[in-house]
């Protein structure tokens, strides 16, 4: 059994649950927001058996672009004010993707 932490770009995040739902794959969305942009992401937690884990891992790929953001002067001055007058463009995901063991789950 795997557990598979699936941090979502929030663009991306209806149309990968929407494949999930389709595909029969169960999952619980948690909102959350990134460390770096404190922008709103979307942490899917998808329980899965072994065998499927690559299924489930290609179905959120398929749903999920990167992007170019411009970070904003004000948001980067926060972290070195040396930087305050230029903007950065970052590559943001589309998915970042854990996969952990699940030892046991359980449904009482
Ligand atoms: P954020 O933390 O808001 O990061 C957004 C994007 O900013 C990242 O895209 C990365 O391109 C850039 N970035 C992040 N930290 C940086 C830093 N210290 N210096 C320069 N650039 C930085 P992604 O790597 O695609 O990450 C998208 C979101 O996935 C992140 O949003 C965060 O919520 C999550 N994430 C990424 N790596 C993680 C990790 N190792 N552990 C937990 N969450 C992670």
């Amino acid at each position: 059994m795997k557990m598979i932490v699936a941090i979502v770009n929030k663009e991306d995040s209806s149309s990968v649950c929407n494949a999930l739902t389709r595909e029969h794959f169960k999952f619980t969305k948690v909102s959350s927001t990134g460390g770096f942009l404190k922008t709103g992401n979307t942490t899917l937690l998808i329980g899965t058996s072994d065998d499927l884990l690559e299924y489930a891992l290609r179905t959120i790929e398929e749903h999920c672009a990167t992007r170019t953001v411009s970070v904003a002067p004000s948001s980067l001055a926060e972290q070195n004010p040396y930087e305050m007058y230029n903007t950065r463009d970052v590559t943001v995901g589309g998915a970042t993707v854990f996969v952990l063991d699940a030892e046991r789950m359980l449904k009482f």
